[in-house]
């Protein structure tokens, strides 16, 4: 074989990135009501009862707290299971998925 031959490239890349991860906001408003919000996200997100205190509580008090990243399909379903519930109940309850930079 001369010193220019390529040879055919036979081995896959290895390709293990790893996946986006998308943050899921939760936005304060001034009418669900508190329990509700901490309701929510112990059903949507599987938290406990302080954890989900502590995070209505920041949102409350700073407008917005992020509640856990996901991977974005994850992330939206989440968003969309809990402004559903809080549409279905007549509440503005507001989640948003924003990508991880
Ligand atoms: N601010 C609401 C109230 O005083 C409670 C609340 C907290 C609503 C967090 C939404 O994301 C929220 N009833």
């Amino acid at each position: 074989m001369s010193p220019t031959t390529t040879l055919p490239k036979t081995e896959a890349k290895p390709r293990t990135e790893r996946p986006k991860l998308w943050k899921v906001i939760l936005l304060n408003d001034d009418f669900t009501p508190r329990d509700f919000v901490v309701t929510v996200l112990r059903r949507v997100f599987r938290m406990t009862e302080a954890e989900a205190l502590g995070v209505m509580l920041t949102a409350h008090r700073r407008g917005a707290c992020v509640v856990a990243v996901f991977t974005r399909e994850v992330a939206e379903t989440k968003c969309a299971q809990g402004n559903d519930a809080g549409r279905q109940a007549g509440y503005p309850l507001a989640f948003t998925a924003e990508r991880e930079d």
